[in-house]
């Protein structure tokens, strides 16, 4: 059996049997890599990263008569080596849904008419000159660089206006919270090599087997080349991961708080910590006031008394998990020999105190030395195709300018006015909306102070993903004066209350650049073309930059009044690229790389030129021109035998240190009670999130037949005992209430995974059944980003059939 076909074993046992039963038989097409791109027959191949999760896969696309008709992992590239999921087998087809949006729309008399595009933006146009400062955008971690860029550029440096988010407010905020508070710079300092050379892997409520599948594949593949490799999950429901893993410990919703302050404690405790680790590169630190990025400096001595209550007892008691495997997992920690990874997602960031959650499995590799070193790493995993690329690196935050800088520090607004060549004063000092006041502030009326009256969403679905949908979203509905402009390439959840529908673009039928999880830049090219009137995202803003610029906005020239997206094509000639029949007169994606380039060398991040990436199966930064002239990506950050920027000697050196002496900050956080928690009148706990065959809203996915089929509608996972008790069986209609809005649903007992007694699991694709009408809008106070997590809910048997489907 060669590696290839276990990891292929993996991915299919990690799929239900029919759509899995695909990948597996799918894989073995991949062996026809070859250099790209190529052509075999009529079918001309090219590479691209996935479209979906920020694994970031690269795939092999094989296009003939100006379709996309094949799809192969691509060997070539490090990140999967050949090897896709059930997902991305078949991203060619999220292209070929029939009802892709294929020309603007306009809302005339309550329905959605087709108009011209020169229409369109005018409209838009229109829509910002009559208060710039109450219009926002709402963006992705699936946005491409360059359109982020574009983008952020249109809003921070034309209308000096920081009402610009990204969906990853929903998803990687507390992730950058936390690596910020500790580092004092974002993203992980490891790579996925970590897990090809980790002894310990630790899932801290990640189901890495269904949302980071390939990356799973790729530890499990170990055990079957005889390498040892202990799994651990810790989750709060029993998961396809949990099947895989050698230990399966299931925590109360926050208990992970006090797990982590019982690893810590016991370190300390026995003495088991890495002392000489610890007093060379780290420091102490609280929050008092639990809201601050940096909270206050304490000692050794200070944090030690901390922690003293979190005994192995008082932790069990706190979480559920037993005193011995607390203990078990302070001697992992307190063992050198060694290389123990860390893997967490939306377990922890979806959390009512994520950057502490975040900030504690930091400090616990910290505290124990099990850092810097290739498979000793606590590792944020992240969760879209570019979150990290294009929210984090880009800086698309109502609080970010790109290049991990900041709008309220005089300095870094400076350095980007210079960059933009605009005024200086030009960008606004003041951070805009985070994600979830932007929506509030839109959904209520103006004359109580919702003061954002329009709103243009790309690449993102709102209407289905936004938590507490009727106060967040739905209330738009009455709002007369508010003005709702959507780009998507399909009819969603969020097109439905669209004044202005804009049919874009998506993957392959235009030039892309996606950021992976490792710091990987990925760089593609178009290959199709997009369906009838669609247009790139990135367009869409230029062409609307131009209209503001001809209407007599100020702010879309430059220092020189040049237009503040100005091209040349190679022989120097200005191109109107916001003229559609001009677009491609250049490739404009690589104009705008080697613009943002330069914020990339403001903290570090540095990228290499365009077509660099052009070659590559993406690169990792900082990447950095050698003497030879060639570029020289990074794998392990901070670490003196890998990373460029750590000086000779130093071992470690965290360079970025928020003490300026080159120190990490090991935190101590308290154990905090969720938000809302079960009582009389909602006795459940509610999960929310994901399955492995579908993506988020499911807009894409949904309409792929196989993936479709695999899984056709949403559910709501109850434990055998709960269900008997309320004479509920398989596939019965329930309605699942909250304080904030019910739902009926079917039941899944014993299904795909399996929560313990008193908690309830709806995944969130079904557009049909929206379980972000139950879910709560209480944030990470310091990272603004909501608890999808846990809240309380009741259920109860409903009279007739589920609308949806049964089992
Ligand atoms: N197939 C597929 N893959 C995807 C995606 C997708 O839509 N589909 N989306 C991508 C994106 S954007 C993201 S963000 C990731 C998400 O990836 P994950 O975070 O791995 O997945 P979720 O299903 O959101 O999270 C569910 C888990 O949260 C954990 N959890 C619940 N409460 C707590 C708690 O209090 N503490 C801790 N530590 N854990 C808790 C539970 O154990 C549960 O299994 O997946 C990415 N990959
Ligand atoms: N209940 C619950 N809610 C959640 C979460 C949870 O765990 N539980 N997780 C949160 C997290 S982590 C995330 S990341 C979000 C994700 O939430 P969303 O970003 O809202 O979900 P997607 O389905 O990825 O939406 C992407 C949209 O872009 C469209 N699209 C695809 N390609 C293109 C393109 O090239 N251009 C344009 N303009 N549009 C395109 C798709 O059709 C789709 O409508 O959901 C959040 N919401
Ligand atoms: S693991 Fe993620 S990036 Fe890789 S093929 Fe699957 S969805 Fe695509
Ligand atoms: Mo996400």
């Amino acid at each position: 059996m060669n590696a290839h076909l276990d990891r292929r074993e993996i991915l299919k046992l990690s799929a239900l049997a029919g759509a899995g039963a695909v990948a597996a038989a799918r894989a073995g097409a991949s062996a026809v890599a070859a250099s790209l791109p190529s052509e075999t027959g009529a079918i001309k191949w090219d590479k691209a990263p996935c479209r979906f999760c920020g694994t970031g896969c690269h795939v092999r696309v094989g296009v003939k008569e100006g379709r996309v008709v094949a799809i192969e992992g691509d060997q070539l590239a490090e990140v999967n080596k050949g090897l896709l999921c059930v997902k991305g087998y078949h991203v060619g087809l999220a292209l070929y849904g029939k009802d892709r949006l294929t020309r603007p729309m306009l809302r005339k008399g309550g329905k959605l008419e087709p108009i011209s595009w020169e229409e369109a933006i005018e409209v838009v146009a229109q829509r910002i000159m009559t208060s710039p400062e109450k219009f926002a955008i709402y963006g992705s971690g699936q946005w491409t660089i360059p359109e982020g860029y574009a983008a952020n550029k249109l809003m921070k440096a034309g209308l000096s206006n920081n009402h610009i988010e990204p969906n990853a407010r929903l998803c990687m905020a507390s992730a950058v919270t936390g690596f910020l508070s500790v580092y004092g710079v974002d993203e992980p300092a490891g790579a996925y090599d970590d897990l090809d050379k980790c002894d310990v892997l630790i899932l801290w409520g990640n189901n890495m087997a269904e949302m980071h599948p390939v990356l799973f594949s790729r530890v499990i593949d170990r055990r079957a080349r005889g390498e040892k490799v202990t799994i651990i999950d810790l989750g709060t429901r029993r998961t396809r991961s949990s099947e895989f893993a050698d230990h399966y410990w299931e925590f109360k919703p926050n208990g992970d708080l006090a797990i982590a302050n019982g690893i810590a404690h016991l370190l300390l405790k026995n003495g088991t910590y890495d002392k000489e680790f610890v007093e060379r590169h780290c420091a102490f630190r609280q929050d008092k006031t639990a809201a601050a990025l940096h909270g206050e400096s304490m000692t050794f001595e200070d944090y030690k008394a901390t922690l003293a209550p979190f005994t192995p007892e008082h932790v069990a008691q706190l979480s559920g998990v037993p005193a011995e495997k607390i203990q078990m997992l302070a001697d992992l920690f307190g063992n050198r020999d060694l290389r123990i990874t860390s893997t967490w997602c939306m377990g922890f960031n979806q959390h009512n105190r994520a950057t502490d959650i975040n900030r504690l499995c930091h400090s616990i590799h910290l505290l124990s030395g099990h850092f810097g070193k290739p498979g000793d790493a606590p590792t944020s995993l992240t969760g879209q195709p570019s979150a990290c690329g294009t929210a984090r690196e880009v800086g698309t935050m109502c609080h970010f300018l790109p290049g991990g800088r900041l709008v309220e520090n005089a300095e870094h607004r400076a350095d980007a006015e210079n960059l933009w060549n605009v005024p200086a004063g030009r960008i606004k000092p003041k951070m805009g909306y985070h994600t979830v006041l932007l929506w509030e502030k839109f959904c209520t009326p103006t004359d109580k102070g919702g003061d954002i009256s329009t709103v243009w969403v790309q690449v993102t679905n709102p209407g289905q993903s936004l938590p507490n949908l009727h106060k967040l979203f739905q209330a738009k509905k009455d709002l007369e004066d508010k003005f709702l402009i959507v780009s998507d390439v399909y009819p969603t959840a969020t097109t439905e209350l669209a004044d202005l529908v804009l049919p874009s673009a998506m993957w392959v039928e235009k030039n892309g650049i996606y950021g992976n999880s490792e710091r990987r830049t990925q760089q593609w090219f178009k290959m199709v073309n997009p369906p009838g009137e669609a247009r790139d995202d990135a367009w869409q803003n230029i062409a609307v930059a131009r209209k503001l610029f001809e209407l007599g906005h100020a702010g879309m020239k430059d220092k020189e009044g040049k237009f503040l997206f100005t091209f040349k094509d190679e022989a120097g000639k200005d191109v109107p690229a916001w003229e559609w029949p001009h677009y491609h007169d250049l490739n404009v994606d690589k104009a705008l790389f080697e613009e943002y380039r330069a914020f990339s060398r403001l903290k570090h991040k540095d990228l290499a030129p365009y077509d660099e990436y052009v070659k590559a199966r993406g690169l990792r930064w900082p990447v950095v021109q050698q003497p030879d002239g060639s570029w020289r990506e990074t794998r392990f950050r901070f670490a003196e035998f890998d990373d460029p920027y750590v000086k000779k000697g130093a071992g470690i050196q965290f360079y970025h240190s928020t003490t300026k002496d080159d120190r990490a900050q090991v935190w101590f956080a308290p154990y905090t009670p969720p938000a809302e928690a079960p009582d009389a009148a909602f006795p459940f706990w509610l999960c929310t999130g994901r399955v492995l065959e579908h993506w988020h809203t499911g807009t894409m996915t949904m309409r792929i037949p196989q993936l479709h089929g695999a899984v056709p509608f949403a559910y709501v996972e109850m434990h055998a005992a709960d269900a008997e008790e309320r004479n509920i069986s398989n596939g019965d209609s329930v309605v699942v209430k909250t304080r904030r809005g019910e739902l009926r649903l079917p039941v899944w007992v014993n299904g795909r995974s399996q929560p313990p007694r008193g908690n309830l699991f709806i995944p969130f694709f079904d557009e049909r059944l929206l379980c972000n009408l139950l879910t709560l809008d209480v944030t990470c106070p310091i990272s603004k980003e909501p608890d999808y997590k846990k809240c309380a809910a009741a259920v109860v048997k409903a009279g007739l059939a589920a609308g949806a489907g049964t089992f």
